[in-house]
C-alpha cells in the first residue's frame, strides 16, 4: 500500500495534559510503519460543548504511515486505552482524545470512523495548530483551511510544546 498522510488532533483536559499530548506523540512515533512530519505547538484553549469542564491542551500532528484509515483509528484507540489505564492506576484520571481530521482527503460517512473528521472544519482547537504546520492544507468539502471562518478567541499558544527527539 503507499504511504498515506493523515492529520491526527490531540486533546487533554485532565491532570498533566502536557505529559497525555506527549505520550500520544510517542506512542504513534513508536509505531511500526508510521513517521511523525510535523508537530504544531501546543495550545490552551477554552473547551467547546459539552458540560462544564477545564480548560483543554491541543496540538495537531501529520504523520506518514502504511497504515489504512481505519489502522490509523485503532491506533489511535489503542493509545487511548493505553494512556487512561497507566494514568489512572497511579495518578488518577487523566484523558486522551485522539481524532482523526483527514486522510489523504478521503471522504466517509461511516460513523466508526468519518472522514473528514465532522466537526474539524469549525474548531480553532483544531485549525489553529493545524494551519501551524501545514498553511496550505485543504480541508474535503470545505477547501483551504486558511479560508475557513472559526472563532479562535479560545485558543491560546501555551508555553509548554512537545518534543520529537
Ligand atoms: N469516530 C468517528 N469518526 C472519527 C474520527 N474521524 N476520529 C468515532 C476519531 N473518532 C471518530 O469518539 C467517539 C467515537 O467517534 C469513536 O468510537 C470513534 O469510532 P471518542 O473519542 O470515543 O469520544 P469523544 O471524543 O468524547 O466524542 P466525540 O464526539 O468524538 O467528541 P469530539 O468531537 O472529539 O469532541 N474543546 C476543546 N477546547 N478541545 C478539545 O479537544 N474535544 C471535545 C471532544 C469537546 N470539546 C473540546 C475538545
Ligand atoms: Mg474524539
Amino acid at each position: 500500500m503507499p504511504p498515506v498522510d493523515a492529520v491526527i488532533a490531540l486533546g487533554a483536559n485532565l491532570g498533566d495534559r502536557q505529559a497525555a499530548l506527549q505520550g500520544a506523540l510517542d506512542g504513534l512515533r513508536a509505531t511500526p510503519g508510521l513517521e511523525v512530519i510535523a508537530v504544531s505547538p501546543v495550545y490552551e484553549t477554552d473547551p467547546v460543548g459539552g458540560p462544564e469542564q477545564p480548560d483543554y491542551a491541543n496540538a495537531v500532528i501529520r504523520v506518514r504511515s502504511n497504515l489504512s484509515a481505519r489502522g490509523l483509528l485503532d491506533r489511535a484507540h489503542e493509545l487511548e486505552s493505553e494512556w487512561a489505564r497507566t494514568r489512572q492506576e497511579r495518578w488518577g484520571p487523566r484523558t486522551l482524545d485522539i481524532d482523526i481530521i483527514d486522510v489523504d482527503g478521503q471522504v466517509s460517512d461511516d460513523p466508526t470512523l468519518t472522514l473528514p473528521h465532522p466537526r474539524a472544519h469549525e474548531r480553532g482547537f483544531v485549525i489553529v495548530p493545524w494551519l501551524e504546520i501545514e498553511p496550505d492544507a485543504v480541508l474535503a468539502g470545505h477547501g483551504p483551511i486558511r479560508g475557513l471562518e472559526i472563532d479562535t478567541s479560545g485558543v491560546r499558544e501555551s508555553s509548554e510544546g512537545m518534543s520529537i527527539t
